[in-house]
């Protein structure tokens, strides 16, 4: 009698643990919880991509369904120099993308940092004249963004081009080319692969004059029928930047200008915000204000945190109808650039996963709704 009175009750506890079991094999991915709304990326650097980073592999792989590159598609590792290219970190991260069906974007074909030193420069050490540049430039696009044409989703074709008063930062392409080197590296990127989206991409996005720029340059290209499919809002944030309302004002504007917008470097800093001139003759102080939680980050800046990121989180989900991805700048805390910015050493919480790879709290609405 016990017995047959105790079945049904054993047969439940049997159920729970096998659901518990499946739960615990398939927890909520980022890329499932954002699916009606836009594609989740990651940048990663060459140790996930070449295979030496198993454990980012296995989050990389359960959450994100886009990658980018951090840094091997730039072009003093991928063209260092004229007519030379070094293919093989490349190779590797648009092969990991692709065997897991990922939305892969080439990072970045134009940056005047982390330019290859030869590109804009004659054998005497001069800028080339405008005629050359314009060659380069075009080699330089056409070879890169035809090795892989057909597997990248979309390039970033010029990255950094406005400063935030809204002028042109006065680059190598800039100073021999004068602003139509974004047309023409645009039409040079729409000729090499007419199947790629092509991004203008930018920090600071927030200021209005910077906005204003761009809004011109996205209108002055398709006046010229030349293709432009979208912007990258870099998102490279602090506890006191950006403005949230400049930054959601942006997003309205480049949705409406016709172009998809992309938040693209996503990470911000829990630190106290520093300008790189710092000086603090205290070394004590100094490290206290330059490195101030090497061990932890207080409870008071974890929910502060948090509660930024969920609120910037929400403004991207308010115009999810323009918003077509939204990539962090790395996977968790520990691969993030900004422990080595504005100088090396410190210990940074920007990113979505902790140095213990679990999401951070901000997440938890989405990932278990
Ligand atoms: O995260 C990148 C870091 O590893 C490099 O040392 C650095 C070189 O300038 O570039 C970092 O990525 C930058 C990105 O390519 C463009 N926007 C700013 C990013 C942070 O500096």
């Amino acid at each position: 009698m016990k017995t047959i009175a105790l079945l049904p009750a054993l047969l439940l506890l049997g159920a729970c643990s096998t659901a518990q079991k499946e739960t615990a094999t398939t927890p909520p991915s980022l890329k499932d919880a954002f699916a009606d709304s836009f594609l989740i990326g990651a940048a990663l650097n060459t140790d996930c991509t070449n295979g030496l980073d198993p454990a980012t592999d296995s989050l990389v792989s359960l959450h994100f369904n886009s990658i980018v590159a951090e840094n091997c598609m730039k072009s003093e590792k991928i063209n260092p120099s004229e007519g030379v290219y070094e293919w093989d970190d490349a190779d590797n991260f648009v092969n990991y993308g692709t065997e897991r069906g990922m939305k892969i974007i080439g990072h970045t074909l134009l940056w005047h940092s982390q330019l290859a030193p030869w590109f804009p420069l004659d054998s005497a050490g001069n800028n080339v004249t405008p005629d050359v540049m314009k060659q380069r430039i075009a080699n330089h696009i056409s070879t890169v963004m035809t090795r892989y044409k057909g597997k990248i989703h979309g390039w970033d074709v010029v990255n950094e081009a406005i400063l935030e008063d809204g002028s042109y930062r006065k680059s190598p392409f800039y100073e021999i080319l004068g602003e139509e080197f974004i047309p023409f590296a645009f039409s040079c990127a729409a000729a090499a692969d007419p199947d790629a989206e092509l991004y203008l991409n930018d920090y600071s996005m927030a200021s209005p004059a910077k906005r204003e720029t761009y809004l011109k340059i996205i209108a002055d290209l398709k006046a010229r029928g030349i293709r432009i499919d979208g912007i990258g809002m870099q998102g490279h944030m602090g506890m006191d930047y950006p403005d949230f309302a400049e930054f959601e004002k942006s997003i309205e504007e480049y949705g409406k200008a016709g172009v998809g917008v992309m938040i693209t470097e996503w990470d911000m800093s829990a630190l106290p915000t520093v300008n790189q001139g710092a000086n603090v003759a205290d070394t004590t102080a100094f490290n206290k204000l330059l490195n101030p939680y090497p061990d932890g980050l207080p409870e008071d800046i974890d929910r502060e945190w948090n509660e930024r990121m969920g609120r910037m989180m929400d403004m991207f989900m308010r115009h999810a109808d323009v918003i077509t991805r939204v990539t962090a700048w790395g996977t968790d805390d520990s691969k993030s650039w900004k422990n080595d910015w504005p100088m090396k050493g410190r210990t940074e919480y920007p990113l979505l996963f902790s140095r213990s790879l679990t999401p951070k709290p901000f997440l938890n609405k989405y990932l278990n709704k």
